[in-house]
């Protein structure tokens, strides 16, 4: 069972194998984490998306491309559920973290970084975002050491740890 390290802090500064994406079905870049991911790691994220990924990538689903700039060597991009547009079946936010865990193994990583997936542009209610997180992560076996649940505010940061504890 992996355990989950709670961190409070930008994804892009992690010191990671692979750090997570929250992209979209377009894999063309965007706002949010996605943006802040393909501004810090430079163009070469981009042109790998481009090559890796023509036809873009489902809902649910996860794959990689280089991590560019970053500190980390892979970025695992997978694309969530968009609550605000009525796509609300956990289980396709369940299976993009599954997903994620599974490259990562595929790829020999040793340690991730994942964001809180759905939880901004896409809407997924924050405390339901963060039991899904917990319940994905320790649910699928892995050959992981680490898997850090990051957080970009102090509140979400609080909220993940009190689902940790309770
Ligand atoms: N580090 C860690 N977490 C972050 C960062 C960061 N640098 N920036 C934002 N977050 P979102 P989604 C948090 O909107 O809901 C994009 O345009 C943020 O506070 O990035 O899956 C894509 O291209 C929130 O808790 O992803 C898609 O079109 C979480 O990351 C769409 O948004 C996810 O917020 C995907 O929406």
């Amino acid at each position: 069972m992996n355990t989950i390290t709670p961190v409070l802090g930008d994804i892009t500064q992690q010191n990671v194998d692979a750090i997570v994406n929250a992209a979209n079905n377009a894999m063309r870049g965007g706002g949010g984490v996605d943006g802040a991911i393909h501004r810090a790691g430079g163009p070469a994220i981009l042109r790998d998306c481009i090559a890796r990924f023509p036809h873009g990538l489902e809902t649910g689903d996860a794959g990689w491309t280089t991590a560019g700039e970053l500190q980390a060597r892979w970025v695992i991009h997978t694309v969530g559920p968009n609550y605000a547009a009525g796509q609300r079946d956990r289980a396709l936010l369940l299976r993009c973290y599954r997903r994620c865990l599974e490259v990562a193994d595929e790829l020999g990583a040793h340690s991730i970084a994942f964001p809180l997936i759905s939880a901004g542009v896409y809407g997924w209610p924050r405390e339901d975002a963060i039991a899904v997180a917990i319940e994905a992560i320790t649910g699928t076996p892995t050959h992981l050491d680490e898997v850090r649940l990051v957080a970009f505010s102090r509140d979400t940061h609080d909220a993940v740890l009190q689902q940790l504890s309770g």
